[in-house]
């Protein structure tokens, strides 16, 4: 440890009530497997509520009927959303089939949704099925552990397959790191596979109360980043000297999310802490965990993560207790840049030979969709395919690492089912929004519903101003939250209340700035209406190949975020 009192950093007073609940959970335990006998109710009680997440999944039900059932004096129709744990994304054919099969047949929507951070849910899973859907993935070699809850998240790595020995070496950190970072209760085991039962007596990494909040962890390969570091509490940036992996820039703090209205929220970029040789990775990473264990906030949970932590006790106080705990000392950061965000969609050939396939899938919903049966594609796919399939941080897919005999079998199909097309706009690709309605509980407005028809709109004053093959990274949120990482866009839009939006401006097109509120609480029609004045100008008046998020900058319609905690609520630095 270093020489501070930690006592004397931590927040001081009543401890929010998800403190206790993890006290008493007996290790994530809770009442849960007694629960899961009482088919009365379809759904979970108190904490068994919040009990779960650790183990990965979410109670929700469909508001688009909720009232109706109110009407009808039903309860609502509870059901559950598991989110996979797949550090790096990767998945095989095989695992693909499964996941499909049980989609198919146990989840009421019939969907696979690849999310922002690499992995897939199922949404619309009835508790009697529950079990069986650990089991079936279990058999599998998937599991769903702490891909929710306080505690370590999935692990992303950027998922370019094997542009370089670098990226299979970056993915093998990502799996090291994820493993070294899980609960190392015996929980999941004995509730969802049988398992036998085992006494658990410590969490060494997470703590007996596990983390203040979600921590989330990335390992990103510049120049690409397309898992954007600036949303996680920890990063590691892959640095490579003669096309080996030697060790990381490691970033923290960084996250999204703020609550409307509210000041004391905000979103943040990660701070670079410096670079650190290979064999120090594992002890950072638990370094920076249990420093964040031990100073976060338990007493506001809004004020809980990683971010606040830097802000509250100071970054260099933070990255001392990490290097004292991890007894290293950080060297100068190694230089690198990131001038890319969105996947390399199309063919790329690896270094291994083998040929790699990215998929636009908009917003990440793999189903059936009239004329675009995506779903019976990537079926027809994973029958044959010999590489494995790698989830991107985009909500896209990677078919990697297909022999060149193979290439146009896999081809035909992706094109014959709507999951290859040429006419795809630049836009389109670049534009992502959360889940939101129908099943997300804390959806304010629509996201994912009205993304394609909202791109549609955007095409069509790209072409009205000279420039289809422009585009703009665009990102919606049905909540503050920020599950789209709208703060991170050029135009990033986050809903306020029914058919209604905050607009934020002036991201750029690698991530690293956050974008500032330009208008508050309005239509998507209003939207549409400013984008195609600034549009307009940004084609007229742009330097060179200035980028939207750039130009609305340099051209003083928004002023830029610098320092977020202090000025991303300042109105001051907005232009009237
Ligand atoms: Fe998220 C909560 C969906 C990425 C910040 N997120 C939720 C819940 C579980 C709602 C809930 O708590 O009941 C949403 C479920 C909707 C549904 O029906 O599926 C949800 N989040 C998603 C996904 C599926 C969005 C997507 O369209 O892909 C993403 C799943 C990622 C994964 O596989 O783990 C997802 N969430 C993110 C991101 C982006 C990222 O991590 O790159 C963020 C912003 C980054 C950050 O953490 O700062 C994000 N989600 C949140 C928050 C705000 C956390 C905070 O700091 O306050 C919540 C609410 C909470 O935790 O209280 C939330
Ligand atoms: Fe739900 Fe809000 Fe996340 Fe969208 S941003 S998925 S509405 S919590």
């Amino acid at each position: 440890m270093s020489d501070i009192n930690i006592e004397d950093l931590q927040v001081q007073g009543k401890l929010a009530d998800n403190e206790r609940l993890k006290r008493e959970s007996n290790f994530l335990r809770g009442t849960i497997a007694e629960e899961l006998n009482d088919q009365i109710t379809g759904g979970f009680s108190a904490d068994n509520f919040q009990l779960i997440r650790f183990h990965g999944m979410y109670q929700q039900d469909d508001r688009d009927i909720r009232a109706e059932r109110a009407k009808q004096k039903l309860e609502p129709l509870h059901t559950v959303m598991l989110r996979a744990r797949l550090p790096g994304g990767i998945i095989q054919p095989k695992q693909w089939l499964g996941i499909d099969q049980f989609a198919e047949d146990k989840t009421i929507y019939g969907s696979i949704r690849l999310t922002t951070r690499q992995t897939f849910q199922f949404h619309g899973v009835l508790k009697r099925n529950m079990k069986l859907m650990h089991q079936t993935l279990n058999d599998m070699g998937i599991d769903s552990i702490a891909t929710a809850g306080d505690v370590n998240r999935n692990v992303l790595c950027t998922s370019n397959p094997i542009e370089s020995e670098v990226h299979a070496e970056a993915y093998q950190w990502a799996t090291k790191i994820s493993k070294h970072l899980l609960p190392k209760t015996n929980a999941y085991a004995e509730i969802w596979l049988n398992g036998e039962k085992a006494v658990t007596t410590e969490e060494p990494i997470l703590g007996s109360t596990y983390l203040p909040r979600k921590f989330k962890t990335t390992v990103a390969i510049p120049p690409l980043n397309d898992v954007d570091v600036h949303a996680n509490d920890l990063n590691f940036i892959a640095i490579a000297e003669g096309g080996k992996l030697i060790g990381f820039n490691v970033l923290v703090g960084g996250g999204l999310a703020m609550t409307h209205g509210d000041t004391a929220t905000y979103p943040r970029k990660a701070t670079d802490f410096g670079f650190i040789p290979l064999e120090a990775t594992l002890d950072v990473a638990a370094a920076v965990v249990t420093t964040q264990r031990d100073l976060g906030n338990r007493v506001n949970r809004k004020n809980a993560k990683t971010k606040y932590t830097l802000e509250r006790v100071g970054a260099d106080v933070f990255k001392a207790e990490v290097e004292s705990r991890a007894s290293i000392k950080f060297e100068d950061s190694r230089p690198y840049e990131f001038t890319e965000r969105g996947d390399r969609f199309g063919w790329v050939e690896g270094i291994d030979g083998k040929h790699h396939l990215t998929l636009f899938i908009e917003n990440g919903r793999i189903l059936d969709f009239p004329n675009k049966p995506l779903k019976t594609g990537m079926r027809k796919i994973a029958e044959i395919h010999q590489g494995d399939f790698r989830m991107t941080a985009n909500q896209n897919l990677v078919i990697a690492g297909v022999p060149a005999e193979q290439k146009d079998v896999i081809e035909q199909l992706a094109r014959e089912h709507g999951l290859l097309d040429d006419d795809t706009s630049n836009q389109r690709k670049s534009s992502m929004a959360c889940v939101a309605f129908p099943t997300c509980p804390l959806a304010m407005a629509e996201a994912e519903r009205m993304l394609p028809s909202f791109v549609t709109d955007i095409e069509g004053i790209l072409a009205k101003h000279g420039a289809p093959e422009e585009s703009i990274i665009t990102r919606v949120t049905g909540c503050p939250n920020g599950c789209g990482r709208a703060m991170l866009a050029e135009i990033g839009l986050v809903g306020k209340g029914p058919g209604k939006y905050n607009l934020y401006l002036g991201g750029t097109h690698n991530g690293e700035r956050i974008p500032r509120l330009h208008k508050e609480n309005i239509s998507d029609s209003e939207i549409l209406s400013i984008i195609d004045e600034l549009v307009g100008r940004w084609l007229q008046e742009r330097d060179g190949a200035e980028r939207f998020g750039d130009f609305v900058v340099r051209s003083g319609i928004i002023a830029p975020v610098v320092d977020s905690a202090k000025d991303f609520h300042d109105v001051g630095a907005i232009p009237a």
